[in-house]
């Protein structure tokens, strides 16, 4: 018998809470044989990670996940054995009297934020609240053992291997992309929030000795590029040149295909949580723009982050990483930090790789998942 799973996902904002949630809901139907029915309230987000949905079907399958329509005015539902509320979003109140109604009390989880922060393995998998006789329980994705891992596919280092070890297969992607790679260029993917450090990085790059093709999706910070480069509108596939640094708009891709980006580029620029991650399975040095929150609470998280990342690198490597990822994160000072992060380059890309063998050797958040459902029941 097929376990049931209902996952219910609120889309805040961007696309974080969608991506997360759909990267779980097929991970847990292709690994795991469960029947995922995954709720969302915002089809609009979802499609642009996943195209072929219909925005207007309260129900469809994609890829083998059951996706509803979560609409305003609640319609009644059975309730599954196994249910996810992401990131402590509040399910309908009917449901909530449907999870009470069952013979046998369904597994009711929230799934957190990502955080690197110590206290989140003391918190992993404790119970939370009641509601009637169904127990919440806290479920924390993190980077150390005791928390509840990060998603990570089957496979997905392999695939990613060999897509690294294949210029043909690199070479063919990013032309479908419009991208004709510069010889010798540094290659580099750019997703952020709008970023006022931006000038700066680009100010520096453009005057380096070294050329760098910057690949920018479209997005919230391509007002800032624009801004940089004194054009108005830019739109996908349009290139502009400045000195020695060339930057290029691409599409949104779908969300498997931004992998393959990610994989392709020498260095990566990452925001808020799905990205964060997926550029560490891509083994390549990185950039993080947290997602930011009242009263710089943020700060701290990427304080434990890097705390955690930066255990490995020799103390320079590390005060110019650090350096980097805070001036980002602060919007000052990116000039002189990604020169001082060049002259620790080879450091940095074998440390992303082992940190990345790392994090591998420990089990994926959707393992872990099913593997409390096999405990609890
Ligand atoms: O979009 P994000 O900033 O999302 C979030 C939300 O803001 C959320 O509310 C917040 O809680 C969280 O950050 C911390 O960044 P994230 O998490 O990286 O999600 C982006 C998703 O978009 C991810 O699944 C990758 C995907 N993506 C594509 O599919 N194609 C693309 O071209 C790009 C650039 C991204």
């Amino acid at each position: 018998m097929k376990v049931d799973w209902d996952i219910f996902c609120k889309v805040v904002d961007n696309y974080g809470d969608i991506g997360v949630t759909w990267r779980l809901a097929r991970q847990l139907v292709a690994e795991h044989h469960c029947a995922i029915r995954l709720w969302v309230d915002d089809l609009r987000a979802f499609e642009r990670l996943c195209p072929e949905l219909d925005i207007n079907a309260a129900r469809q399958w994609q890829h083998g996940v059951e996706v509803c329509h979560w609409p305003t005015d609640w319609q009644p539902a059975d309730a599954a054995d196994v249910v996810i509320a992401a990131f402590a979003c509040q399910l309908p109140s009917a449901y909530m009297e449907a999870m009470a109604a069952r013979e046998k009390a369904p597994l009711w989880m929230n799934l957190d934020y990502l955080s690197a922060e110590d206290w989140i393995i003391g918190c992993h998998g404790l119970p939370s609240v009641k509601y009637k006789q169904v127990q919440k329980y806290f479920f924390f994705p993190g980077f150390q053992v005791g928390t509840g891992g990060l998603l990570r596919e089957r496979g997905l280092l392999e695939r990613r291997e060999q897509f690294q070890h294949s210029t043909e297969a690199q070479h063919e992607f990013l032309q479908g992309l419009g991208v004709d790679r510069t010889d010798g260029a540094r290659l580099i993917s750019l997703f952020a929030y709008e970023n006022v450090g931006l000038a700066d990085w680009l100010d520096v790059m453009a005057g380096d000795a070294h050329a760098t093709h910057l690949l920018v999706p479209e997005g919230r910070i391509l007002g800032d590029v624009e801004r940089w480069l004194g054009v108005d509108g830019l739109s996908v596939g349009a290139l502009q040149v400045r000195g020695a640094l060339t930057v290029q708009v691409l599409p949104f891709v779908r969300q498997d295909q931004y992998d393959l980006l990610l994989w392709s580029c020498d260095f990566n620029a990452v925001r808020g949580e799905d990205s964060f991650v997926r550029a560490q399975w891509a083994a390549r040095p990185m950039l993080w723009h947290i997602y930011q929150q009242e009263e710089d609470v943020h700060l701290d998280k990427l304080e434990a982050f890097l705390t955690l990342y930066t255990a490995g690198l020799s103390p320079a490597a590390k005060a110019a990483l650090v350096g980097l990822w805070r001036a980002w994160n602060t919007g000052a000072g990116m000039a002189e930090a990604w020169v001082a992060t060049q002259e620790h380059w080879p450091e940095l890309q074998k440390h992303a790789q082992a940190w990345c063998l790392e994090q591998a050797s420990q089990a994926d958040l959707a393992s872990a998942l099913v593997q409390f459902y096999l405990n609890w029941i």
